[in-house]
């Protein structure tokens, strides 16, 4: 990382880096959806969180896993790597990073958008309530081919509470929109990325984004590995409905073993990551 990096990232909400992750390793992750996908977990557990099945859901909508690290080993090595969590604590300005939740993302061609959102709207269940994100290409992307698109420089407005569909909505902009008038915001660039599998884009947990319905006869496929402060706690009061089961009863404490410590500037990692 060099200052000029971290300006763009503070400038725009978003900084790409070409080339980030080995062709191999991309080889085995992209081998591994269809699997996941049909419900076959390679460790024997099932995910957080999984928004599309093979035989049950509409083929035409975008296919979702989160927390697929904890099912698949390959998902696993590829979103607790060590230097994405230094990235995100560097760009961040935190003493560390942890896994607050990863994203296994297919998009077929003919499939839906994905709404525009903040990721840190959906993150009043933590604190410091704030995410940043690293975006990993596992295919080439186009435009109209349901490539990731960032409003530039959005992750300086504020959160908004206001939730908006995020599956197949028929206006992806949706929300974009909406938290722009509110503000008084008339023009906004919206970058739709190109990039080559390998690549990989970190973004503020505040930057507006989403990705169009793939027009295109070729998948769009992507993990996101979505990182919090290594010193994140659960909040007091306010709950996720999934991911507050990993609470215990007197502590707000978090438990590595369900939001391990991927990166700390003194050097501590969650051991058993090196075991997997
Ligand atoms: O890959 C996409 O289309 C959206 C990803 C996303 O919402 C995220 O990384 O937070």
């Amino acid at each position: 990382m060099n200052p000029e990096q971290i300006r763009l990232f503070e400038q725009n909400g978003y900084l790409l880096i070409p080339d980030f992750n080995p062709r191999d390793q991309i080889e085995i992750v992209t081998n591994r959806f269809e699997s996941l996908f049909r419900g076959e977990f390679e460790t024997g557990l099932q995910p957080d969180e999984w928004n599309w099945r093979e035989g049950v859901s509409p083929p035409d909508l975008t296919r979702q896993i989160c927390n697929g690290w904890k099912s698949d080993t390959a998902i696993a090595k590829l979103v607790t790597n060590e230097k994405v969590g230094e990235i995100c604590a560097l760009l961040m300005n935190w003493p560390g990073a942890r896994i607050n939740q990863d994203n296994v993302i297919w998009k077929p061609g003919g499939s839906k958008p994905l709404g525009f959102h903040q990721d840190d709207s959906y993150q009043n269940w933590i604190e410091p309530s704030s995410m940043i994100s690293c975006w990993m290409a596992l295919d080439d992307t186009r435009k109209h081919g349901g490539t990731i698109e960032y409003a530039r420089g959005s992750h300086r407005w504020p959160v908004q509470t206001k939730t908006f569909t995020f599956h197949g909505p028929s206006d992806y902009h949706e929300g974009l929109k909406y938290s722009a008038n509110q503000l008084g915001i008339d023009t906004y660039t919206i970058d739709q990325l190109e990039v080559k599998k390998g690549d990989v884009v970190f973004h503020h947990g505040r930057i507006w984004h989403g990705s169009e319905a793939n027009q295109l006869d070729i998948p769009r496929r992507s993990v996101v590995s979505h990182c919090m402060s290594s010193e994140a706690q659960f909040h007091p009061e306010n709950k996720s409905p999934i991911y507050n089961r990993y609470k215990k009863f007197d502590s707000l404490l978090m438990d590595e073993s369900f939001f391990p410590i991927t990166y700390s500037r003194k050097g501590y990692r969650s051991p058993f990551l090196d075991e997997i």
